[in-house]
C-alpha cells in the first residue's frame, strides 16, 4: 500500500516512522510519504489560507495550493482522504475497508478546513473514471486543531489490518471474529498475585471452554458498562 500525508507540519507526523510502520516500511509491505503543503505555496509569505466569503470566523485554506499538491498524487486508484470534523465517522469497519485499499491520500485541513471546491472538483467524473474516490472523515465528536493526528490515527488502525504488517496475526482473528474488532476481555498475566490481587481463578482452571465462556460475558459486560 501506498500512503501520502499532506500537511503544513509534516514534522507533527513524524511518529509514522518508528515501531511496526516503521518496520512495515522499511519491509517494502508499505510506503509512507509525507509532503510539506506550503512547499508548493506561491507567495512569498508561503500563504495557504484566506478569510471565508460570507463572513466569519476563523481561515480557510486555500483551493490553489491544495490543487497543485494533489494534482500530482492523484494516481489511478486512489482514495483521497479529507479529514474534517464535519467528516463521516470513522469506525473499525472503516479501517477494514480501506486496508485492502492500493493508494490513500490524506489531505490534513488545519482552520476551519479546505475550500470546498477541492472536494468537488476530484469527486468529477473525471476522476471517478481514473478509480478516484474522495471521502470526507471525522474519528469522533470532538475538535482537533487540525487533522494530522486523526490521520495517524486512520493510519494505524488501517496498516495493522494489512497481512504481515502485525506482529501477531492471530491477535487480529481473535479480534474481528470473536469481538467484531472493539469488544475485549480484560488480560492479566504474572505474577499470579500483584498487590494483593488475584488473577481470575478461571484462567487458571486449564478449562478452554469455560475459559472462552468467561471472556465473552466480560466482553459483553464491558461494552454495556461502556455505554
Ligand atoms: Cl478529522 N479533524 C479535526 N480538525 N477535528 C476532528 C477530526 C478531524 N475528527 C474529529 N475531530
Amino acid at each position: 500500500m501506498k500512503i501520502d500525508v499532506i500537511s503544513i507540519f509534516p514534522e507533527y507526523l513524524s511518529p509514522l516512522k518508528l515501531s511496526l510502520l516503521g518496520k512495515a516500511q522499511s519491509s517494502g509491505l508499505l510506503e509512507i510519504e509525507v509532503h510539506d503543503l506550503r512547499a508548493l505555496s506561491t507567495d512569498n509569505h508561503n500563504t495557504v489560507d484566506d478569510t471565508p466569503y460570507g463572513g466569519g470566523a476563523g481561515m480557510v485554506m486555500l483551493p490553489e495550493v491544495w490543487g497543485k499538491t494533489l494534482d500530482p498524487l492523484m494516481s489511478e486508484n486512489t482514495d483521497l482522504i479529507i479529514l474534517t470534523p464535519a467528516g463521516r465517522r470513522f469506525t473499525q469497519k472503516t479501517a477494514e475497508e480501506f486496508s485492502t485499499a492500493n493508494h490513500l491520500v490524506f489531505a490534513c485541513g488545519r482552520y476551519e478546513g479546505i475550500d470546498d471546491r477541492v472536494r468537488q472538483y476530484y469527486s468529477t467524473q473525471e476522476f471517478k473514471n481514473r478509480n478516484i474516490r474522495v471521502h470526507e472523515i471525522s474519528i469522533g465528536d470532538y475538535v482537533l486543531g487540525g487533522g494530522e493526528v486523526a490521520s495517524m490515527v486512520m493510519i494505524e488502525a488501517i496498516t495493522r489490518l494489512i497481512p504481515g504488517v502485525l506482529g501477531n496475526p492471530e491477535s487480529l482473528s481473535e479480534e474481528s471474529h470473536k469481538f467484531e474488532g472493539y469488544l475485549e476481555y480484560p488480560n492479566f498475566t504474572k505474577p499470579q498475585e500483584w498487590r494483593g490481587i488475584s488473577v481470575p481463578e478461571i484462567l487458571l482452571s486449564g478449562n478452554h471452554a469455560e475459559i472462552a465462556k468467561w471472556r465473552s460475558q466480560q466482553a459483553e459486560k464491558r461494552a454495556k458498562d461502556n455505554l
